[in-house]
């Protein structure tokens, strides 16, 4: 970096990805916080930090903490865990990781799938348990033969999770707000709508208030007795108390979830239910693209403090340009 960058400091807030940091270090004076906790702050270090990597959720009163922060370069596509109205009121711009992660994170979903469809974790399980000398694993009751898949959140992830499913011969609906330009699966005008026509929901929106417990008891009851829910979303999107109670009595088949409303706190409730299949927040979760996803979150406050403007704005900050 040029002489300005000695200026000033790059904090980094949490630790989650681990080339985020090494390169931030390498390029930037830089201040690290285990958590985005404005006590942690001292005058003379507030003064001085322009940029962020945000890599746990930062709130608005850490962002006050900082009077002179001009970016926060989130760690994922999803910016849910930032104080997106507090940034946007101080002209500060936020950055996301789009397209990098979005065939990693759809390889995931449908993994996630046939898992909690085919009951293949459960068939390991038999087999290693020595159980298949003593008879048969027992023929699973679903299929994914026929289903209809609706996809909440048809936006890159969502796209490339309709055209793998596609390419399985199943049919695919979705709901946004918008109907997509140019795409072939049916729309459907509301997320009910949706979990009418489909028997298989995949949820692939935001989080954030626009979403909040949006899928609940009504449209997972909407679903069916065959019908299976994968989140690979947001957590907080779902009522997961409803979830939970759907599950125990019947009122879908299953779900498939890598995200929950308390990560990592997953309630035993869930961790109870046969029909649930359960992962930690890892469809990004591999070498390959944290790499990539780490060095567009580097690039974007590199491109910042070098050319003046980020390379991956999320659409409410992209008007904002360094002065
Ligand atoms: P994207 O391209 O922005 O797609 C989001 C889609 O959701 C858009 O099509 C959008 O369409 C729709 N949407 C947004 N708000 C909505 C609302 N209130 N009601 C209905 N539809 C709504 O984002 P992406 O790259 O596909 O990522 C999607 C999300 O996946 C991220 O935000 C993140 O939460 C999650 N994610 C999870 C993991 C993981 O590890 N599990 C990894 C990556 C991403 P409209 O604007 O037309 O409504
Ligand atoms: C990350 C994600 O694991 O990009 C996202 O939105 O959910 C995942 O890729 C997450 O951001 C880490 O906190």
């Amino acid at each position: 970096m040029t002489g300005q960058a000695d200026q000033m400091l790059v904090a980094i807030t949490g630790r989650f990805n681990e080339r985020v940091i090494e390169l931030v270090k390498e390029n930037f004076r830089t201040v690290m916080f285990d958590r985005a906790d404005p006590a942690l702050v001292t005058p003379e270090v507030a003064a001085q930090v322009r940029g962020l990597a945000a890599l746990c959720p930062v709130g608005g009163a850490f962002i006050d903490a900082l009077p002179n922060l001009e970016i926060v370069a989130g760690g994922g596509v999803g910016y849910d865990t930032i104080d997106v109205a507090r940034c946007v009121a101080r002209g500060i711009v936020i950055t996301n990781t789009p397209d990098v992660l979005t065939d990693e994170v759809a390889d995931a979903a449908v993994g996630l799938l046939i898992n909690t469809v085919r009951e293949l974790p459960q068939a390991e399980a038999f087999l290693r348990a020595g159980r298949w000398a003593q008879g048969r694993f027992p023929l699973t009751r679903a299929t994914l033969r026929e289903r209809h898949v609706g996809i909440y959140g048809m936006g890159r992830i969502g796209l490339a999770v309709a055209k793998r499913l596609e390419g399985f011969g199943l049919r695919i609906s979705y709901h946004n707000r918008r109907p997509v330009e140019g795409v072939s699966y049916g729309y459907q005008p509301s997320l009910m709508a949706l979990a009418e026509a489909v028997d298989t929901l995949v949820c692939v929106a935001p989080g954030g208030a626009a979403t909040q417990h949006a899928i609940n008891a009504d449209v997972l009851k909407a679903l069916g007795p065959d019908g299976v829910f994968i989140n690979v979303g947001r957590g907080s999107t779902v009522d997961e108390a409803a979830l939970i109670e759907a599950l125990r009595d019947g009122t879908i088949l299953a779900a498939g979830l890598d995200v929950f409303e308390n990560e990592p706190h997953v309630p035993q409730a869930l961790l109870d239910l046969p029909n649930a299949r359960l992962l930690p927040h890892i469809a990004s979760a591999t070498v390959h693209t944290r790499r990539a996803m780490g060095e567009l979150t580097f690039g974007n406050l590199e491109s910042w403090f070098r050319e003046g403007r980020a390379l991956t704005p999320v659409p409410e900050t992209s008007g904002i340009v360094r002065k």
